[in-house]
């Protein structure tokens, strides 16, 4: 019998494909940056601003400064929440498209510092990185690009201040984990579009927060996913080719960003972002209509389940609370996947491998000891007849995504009663199908590009209700 962890080991350093099945590509590998970012999986974004107040999903910019006061804003129930729901980060709207700032930025005259919220005296960036801090959440801040209120937006001055307002950010609030792009762009007050100097706030990034990844339309460390339903494309290439693609109106049509480039050169993982609520901001009159925890469990198979990440919207309302009603849902949400995942039933099953792809025999790796012949399939024997309806596979993407066809096979006393089929499986691939009562399954990796990295495997038997028929 081996051990899941010896099983990991060995498959990492073992498997490599079948000639036939190799072409020149090979798979771009990660930064370190974004193999942390990987490992993130899931955390909350947060849409707070004059919209939370307005009941708006989009400020002009003209609003009065006056009407942002929440009137018991904690950050710490905001991390308290997320820890609870298992969220490892918050990412927070530091300005949305109406330039208002949650900051008392130098280089804006609409921001905290001019409402009437503790006097003008509040930062709800540094509360917010504080409580992050002590939490142990990564803190990561949305920066739209869009602002309907600045004067110098639609001239070049408009690049100088969003460039400073990024060095604000990185020096008073840092470290920055995420930094988030929107692709919104439409006209300022003036009624110009902005030319943004993307190449300078690069820059800025890399001379002052180098750690920090960057999500945009096009990365560069994080691509958008494509829509705004949190799914992630089956299959979900870790690779994009943004060249000649811009932000915004120009990016990638939507189809490649949902699944990545097949062959692409870069590595950039998509991240799925979408709301709790209808909306990005909290509105009273969406409080009935808050995703249930089943549907929050859909939305992380088919965004974390492909391997992508999963960035979860839930807005303060205007008290500057999280609402009863959004814990609710997260909590269960937590519970389901605690139930979901907390039983691995491969824990106590036996591994063995298939030594050549044209062997027909399967073997234990204990037999034979040598890793790195040219082992891909493999076969995992329950002690006794067990009941599964999920198994979760893992590529160890720090050497890329190399994966690109596999197969696995159910046996009830050596026949085979069914099989599934599928394409990428990424970080993580979480793969649910009806109930099947087995001694044993068989993983045969069809098509890879280089060696093969499969790091872990997991089955489980989730309730039956969360398994899509
Ligand atoms: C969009 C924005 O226009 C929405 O208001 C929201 O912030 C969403 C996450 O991104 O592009």
């Amino acid at each position: 019998m081996i051990t899941m962890k010896k099983f990991c080991l060995g498959i990492v350093v073992l498997l490599a494909i079948s000639s036939a099945a190799q072409d020149n590509y090979k798979s771009p590998v990660p930064s370190k940056k974004q193999q942390a970012w990987h490992e993130t999986e899931f955390y909350l974004f947060m849409h707070f601003g004059p919209n939370t107040f307005t009941d708006k999903e989009w400020g002009t910019g003209t609003e009065p400064e006056a009407i942002f006061n929440p009137t018991q804003l904690d950050c710490k129930q905001w991390c308290s929440t997320a820890k609870a729901a298992g969220a490892k980060g918050i990412i927070i709207t530091a300005k949305h498209h109406d330039g208002f700032c949650l900051w008392p930025s130098n280089f804006s005259t609409h921001t905290v510092r001019e409402s009437k919220w503790k006097d003008g005296k509040g930062d709800v960036l540094k509360e917010l990185s504080q409580a992050c801090r002590e939490a142990g959440l990564k803190f990561g801040v949305y920066l739209s690009p869009w602002d309907r209120n600045h004067p110098d937006y639609g001239t070049d001055k408009y690049n100088t201040v969003f460039a400073g307002m990024m060095k604000e950010i990185f020096l008073n609030y840092g470290p920055i984990w995420e930094m988030w792009w929107d692709g919104a762009n439409g006209e300022g007050p003036n009624g110009k579009i902005q030319e943004y100097d993307w190449k300078r706030y690069e820059n800025i990034v890399k001379q002052y927060s180098p750690n920090t990844v960057v999500f945009s339309d096009i990365g560069p460390d994080i691509r958008w996913v494509g829509n705004e339903n949190g799914i992630a494309g089956d299959p979900n290439w870790n690779f994009l080719d943004p060249d000649g693609f811009k932000r915004g109106e120009g990016a990638p049509p939507t189809d490649t960003l949902n699944q990545g480039n097949y062959r692409g050169r870069r590595w950039m993982p998509a991240e799925c972002d979408v709301s709790i609520r209808p909306g990005w901001f909290w509105h009273a009159n969406e409080d009935d209509k808050i995703k249930t925890p089943r549907q929050l469990f859909d939305i992380y198979i088919k965004s974390v389940g492909r391997g992508a990440n999963l960035l979860l919207n839930v807005p303060p309302d205007s008290r500057g609370l999280i609402s009863d009603k959004d814990i609710v849902a997260l909590t269960g949400f937590k519970k389901l996947r605690d139930e979901s995942f907390g039983n691995n039933l491969a824990n106590d099953a036996k591994m063995y491998y298939q030594f050549a792809p044209q062997d027909v025999s399967f073997q234990t790796v204990d037999s034979n000891g040598a890793f790195g012949a040219n082992l891909q399939n493999f076969m995992v024997e329950f002690p006794q007849k067990t009941k599964i309806n999920c198994i979760v596979l893992k590529e160890a993407i720090r050497f890329g995504q190399t994966v690109r066809k596999f197969r696995i096979v159910f046996y009830k006393e050596n026949k085979s009663v069914g099989e599934i089929k599928g394409t990428s499986i990424g970080r993580k691939r979480i793969l649910t199908f009806p109930e099947k009562n087995i001694n044993s399954f068989k993983v045969f990796l069809e098509d890879a590009r280089g060696r093969d990295n499969i790091s872990n495997v997991a089955a489980y038997l989730i309730d039956d209700k969360l398994v899509e028929k």
